[in-house]
């Protein structure tokens, strides 16, 4: 990924994404191809994973990725106001439904794979579980590691995925490859990033490095259990046609 210098990135005009460097961080990572599918142009800055990162700390309140930020408004950290700033800059390219049935439905297929206890986050609260006796630490503390919350993260992530692939079998059966209605939306960048949690593509595709590969490897056996065909076949087609590949971070 080519880097400008986190100075650069606050000073600039126009439009900005921190993305975490050298991990693929699926928040991040729908975002950067959501602005790159709707041909806005930007500039990238990083985030150092597990750094302290005090000028984006002090320039956008967070010490996460991705942080967009246009012009000299606040920059934004959530993905849904991520996701409604890009809308606004280029609505030509919709990817929330104007349908208010597909809008709620995509909203909430998107929070529960990207929102607080989220797929995304109850993977990486399983990732990150301490082992029997520890206290949570690193980003296991950082990201709320709590002994309820970790007992569910498995049954929450396949309960999710089962959910999904039944989704996406009522949509083949109804003609459409996409999550939602007859069009690609932000729910199938979601999806098409957050799988790497659980079924991460091969080095040519995503150049994690080798050494952290395993992590993201280490796929609990009932979850794999819950992975539909289907969900990887929308995976990879969404890849294919929406996202650079190989992934860049
Ligand atoms: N702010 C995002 C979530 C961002 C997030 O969880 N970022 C993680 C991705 S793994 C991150 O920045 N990790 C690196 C770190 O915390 O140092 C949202 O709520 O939509």
């Amino acid at each position: 990924m080519d880097y400008a210098g986190i100075d650069e990135v606050i000073n600039a005009d126009g439009l900005r994404l921190i993305l975490v460097q050298g991990l693929p961080s699926p928040w991040g990572q729908a975002a950067k191809a959501m602005i790159e599918h709707k041909g806005l142009s930007y500039i990238a800055g990083p985030q150092q994973p597990g750094g302290a990162n005090p000028e984006l700390v002090a320039w956008s309140g967070v010490n996460s990725g991705p942080v967009v930020a246009w012009n000299d408004e606040p920059p934004l950290n959530r993905w849904d106001d991520i996701l409604l700033l890009l809308e606004r800059l280029a609505p030509a390219t919709p990817l929330v439904p104007q349908d208010a049935g597909e809008r709620i439905h995509m909203f909430g297929l998107a929070h529960e794979m990207c929102g607080e206890l989220g797929f995304g986050w109850n993977c990486r609260l399983n990732m990150t579980r301490p082992k029997p006796g520890e206290p949570p630490a690193g980003f296991a503390k950082k990201y709320g590691y709590n002994e309820s919350d970790g007992a569910l993260a498995i049954p929450r992530v396949t309960t999710f995925l089962r959910h999904l692939a039944i989704t996406l079998n009522a949509q083949s059966q109804q003609g459409s490859n996409y999550l939602v209605g007859a069009s690609v939306s932000a729910a199938d960048f979601y999806w098409a990033a957050f799988s790497n949690l659980v079924a991460l593509q091969p080095p040519e595709e995503c150049p994690i490095h080798p050494a952290v590969r395993p992590m993201f490897e280490q796929v609990p056996p009932e979850v794999t259990a819950a992975i539909d065909p289907i969900l990887i076949e929308h995976r990879d087609r969404i890849m294919r046609a929406h996202f650079k590949i190989p992934m860049e971070f």
